[in-house]
């Protein structure tokens, strides 16, 4: 395996602005509500008031008299179609797909239970507001709770270390608020069944169109040939977008029903209630550690609410916190158990991490504890246990195979980056500490088609699609350097079912390891074909027109399948500064090093992380879910729900490394989920830091002012500090 060199002409490891933003930035660019089909009519679901309940009756007859109004669908109109599937990657699993309108029973606040379709959006609205449901309330299951049957369970299990040798064992009991991953653009859909009878055109926000078009066909009963996805310009996704939604299915099938073009574009509120939510996991773990700060064993219980329905991911978030929990570290033995949990609220899915924060934060915050019942500092105990360099690739104890990288290079980068940091005395309360985090970033397929054409034209279709991370500047560099052209000449087509044929989409930071490793791929076959065509070497350099001129056209069309999961990871320092008065906190700063291996373009990987990180302080700081005991969603609009803005940034100091992964072709690592992974994990050690000489021992996110205000005052009024505690350390050979 021979990684591109980060030198090679044309593209790869150069800073290039990003082509999209000129459309992107003066209002060009062209989104899902911007598709506009001659004829088409506009969609508004009627959603469940009811959190759990049983449906007595749909009236639809008020509504479907008004001005407009073409067709009313309920629950009933759509029984016969068929299920999505949920990734059976946990053994224990038992599926709970949606029903696209609800029948029978509803099981959360915003399930839709019935679609209107009219001649426009407003009377579409109109009439839903006039249809009335009426359900019989039952109790509901909470939905940020812990209660719930289990849905898909996995166990990872080392054999138990010698733990007498154990001088201490450090505990966490961690509740983590669901999240909202708020893109900016919200979901939506344009379905076609009128311009081309037989066939079904839809444009979709989706990562992945080309899964959206198999599953939509399958649960709809249609050749998959006659089914086109198209996701034209995206804005933002992280994961909320990778799945089919009950909605899709419901306007897609009243298109063909219909036999016309149907459009729906979801309301915030509606994101709110009905897009799939993050995070919201529970975590009680334990870690103990010899004298000298080796680690010996990790137990851990993940609990995961899935919310009513399981989108295609259901249960990575579960599995990831497992999978990943042992971080950068070495630990002798382990016993996790993770388990996804129904609940009556929203469905739970990937939102950027997707279970990798959130075992950073009970790894770093595990660490931080057991280094204080040792009375060590706690970068000693994380040097010491640090997967060394030279034992890559390394083997976890939960059988995952660390690649390469020098995690403790990483490591005192960034402590010597938080070193220069000129101590601040203003009465404040301030906490650092430096933490450190991995990125898995998938394993499997992805696909890419180069074309030649006649003309001396390059076109490279890609199976990663595009959602405002700069995919087309990434895709023409990695081309441009692949077959020695100007990165500018090369075409890019991404978010296309019809090209390439098949892909897998933009997931868990994959698209450049492995999507960016099938263009390498791919450049390296239309050589290769070129060669054969001319039968003598073409050189670095070619002239792909003159080549075209006589060779004729030529295509490469590839699937690549990476060798291995490429890991990134990291070191975050952070400082934080808490008013004791009033609770407010601040990052006061934020050092960074990061390894993606080999980066395509630094500018975009910085953006990735800038907006990773933005995101990681939205979670430590701001944002949070609440639903009430009923079941009914209390933060359903910005109003309520706190997501950061510019002045929310702390200042933050990136540096990188580049130890190119031996397990893709391209030798890239992800990066685009490493802020959200690093930013809350590292934010929560230094505010611990910060708490515990008041007495605080845990507190769990968001870190708003009232939240850390009321911590101190219970340390201050409490002197059996133990209350209100969610971590505890136990001198295994004290009395
Ligand atoms: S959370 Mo990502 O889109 O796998």
């Amino acid at each position: 395996m021979t990684p591109v060199s980060t030198a090679s002409s044309g593209g790869v490891g150069q800073a290039r602005l990003r082509v999209e933003d000129r459309a992107l930035l003066t209002g060009r660019g062209r989104f899902t509500d911007d598709i506009r089909i001659a004829g088409c009519l506009h969609a508004a679901f009627v959603r469940s008031p009811e959190a759990h309940g049983r449906i007595v009756g749909i009236d639809t007859a008020e509504a479907a008299a008004l001005p407009g109004v073409v067709r009313i669908f309920t629950g009933v109109d759509l029984a016969g179609l068929g299920r999505t599937s949920v990734n059976p990657l946990m053994p224990e699993l038992r599926p709970l797909p949606p029903e696209p309108l609800a029948t029978g029973t509803v099981s959360a606040v915003g399930q839709p239970v019935a679609l209107v379709v009219a001649e426009t959006a407003a009377a579409a609205l109109d009439a839903a507001e006039a249809v009335f449901a009426e359900i019989d309330p039952l109790p509901p299951i909470p939905p940020n709770g812990e209660a719930g049957p289990h849905r898909a369970r996995e166990a990872w299990n080392l054999p138990a270390a010698d733990t007498r040798n154990a001088a201490a064992r450090a505990t966490v009991s961690l509740r983590q608020p669901l999240l909202a991953p708020a893109a900016l653009e919200p979901r939506g859909l344009v379905a076609d069944a009128a311009t081309e009878p037989g066939r079904l055109t839809v444009w979709l926000g989706s990562q992945s169109p080309h899964r959206a078009r198999e599953e939509l066909a399958a649960v709809l009963g249609l050749d998959p040939d006659l089914v086109r996805i198209v996701a034209p310009d995206v804005g933002g996704a992280f994961g909320m977008k990778a799945s089919l939604y009950p909605e899709d299915i419901a306007v897609a099938f009243a298109a063909r029903a219909l036999g016309r073009c149907v459009k729906w574009i979801a309301t915030r509120s509606e994101e709110f209630l009905a897009a799939t939510q993050g995070r919201g996991q529970t975590v009680e773990a334990g870690l103990s550690a010899a004298a000298d700060g080796t680690l010996l064993h990790l137990d851990a219980a993940v609990r995961a609410p899935l919310g009513s329905w399981m989108p295609y991911s259901a249960v990575v978030p579960a599995r990831n916190a497992g999978r990943i929990l042992p971080g950068p570290y070495k630990v002798a033995s382990v016993e996790i158990d993770a388990a996804g949990i129904e609940t009556n609220g929203a469905a739970v899915g990937i939102y950027r991490g997707a279970g990798r924060p959130e075992a950073a934060l009970a790894m770093e915050l595990l660490i931080e504890r057991l280094a204080g019942a040792l009375d060590l500092p706690p970068e000693d105990v994380r040097r010491r246990n640090f997967v060394p360099a030279t034992d890559m690739p390394w083997t976890t104890p939960t059988g995952q195979t660390l690649d390469s990288g020098d995690y403790a290079a990483a490591y005192d980068r960034a402590k010597a980056l938080m070193a220069t940091q000129p101590p601040a005395d203003d009465g404040r309360l301030r906490g650092c500490a430096t933490v450190a985090y991995i990125e898995p970033s998938g394993l499997g397929w992805e696909t890419a088609r180069l074309t030649l054409s006649a003309d001396g034209t390059m076109t490279a279709a890609t199976g990663s699609t595009a959602q405002g991370q700069g995919r087309t500047t990434a895709v023409r560099q990695i081309v441009g350097g692949g077959l020695g052209v100007d990165p500018d000449t090369v075409a890019v087509v991404h978010g296309d079912s019809r090209a390439p044929a098949t892909a897998i989409g933009a997931l868990a930071s994959r698209s450049t390891p492995i999507g960016g490793s099938a263009l390498v791929a791919a450049c390296r076959d239309l050589r290769r074909q070129a060669e054969e065509r001319l039968g003598r070497p073409i050189g670095d350099r070619p002239d792909w027109t003159a080549i075209a001129s006589q060779a004729g056209d030529l295509v490469a069309d590839v699937t690549y399948s990476a060798e291995g999961e490429a890991w990134g990871y990291g070191a975050v320092g952070c400082t934080v500064a808490i008013d004791p008065e009033t609770g407010v906190l601040t990052v006061e700063r934020l050092v960074w090093l990061d390894d993606a291996g080999t980066v395509v373009n630094p500018m975009l990987a910085e953006g990735q992380l800038l907006g990773g990180i933005a995101q990681g302080v939205g979670e430590a700081v701001l944002e949070r879910i609440v639903y009430d005991a009923d079941g009914q969603l209390l933060t359903g609009s910005f109003m309520d729900y706190g997501i950061p803005r510019a002045g929310d940034m702390p200042p933050v100091t990136l540096e990188r490394m580049e130890t190119p992964s031996p397990a893709n072709l391209l030798g890239a690592k992800g990066i685009g989920e490493a802020g959200a992974i690093g930013a809350p994990a590292a934010i929560a050690c230094a505010v611990m830091a910060a708490l515990r000489p008041l007495g605080v021992k845990h507190l769990d996110m968001p870190y708003t002012p009232a939240h850390i205000w009321q911590a101190i005052r219970d340390a201050r009024t409490d002197t059996q500090t133990d209350s209100g505690s969610g971590a505890g350390i136990e001198h295994e050979q004290e009395e």
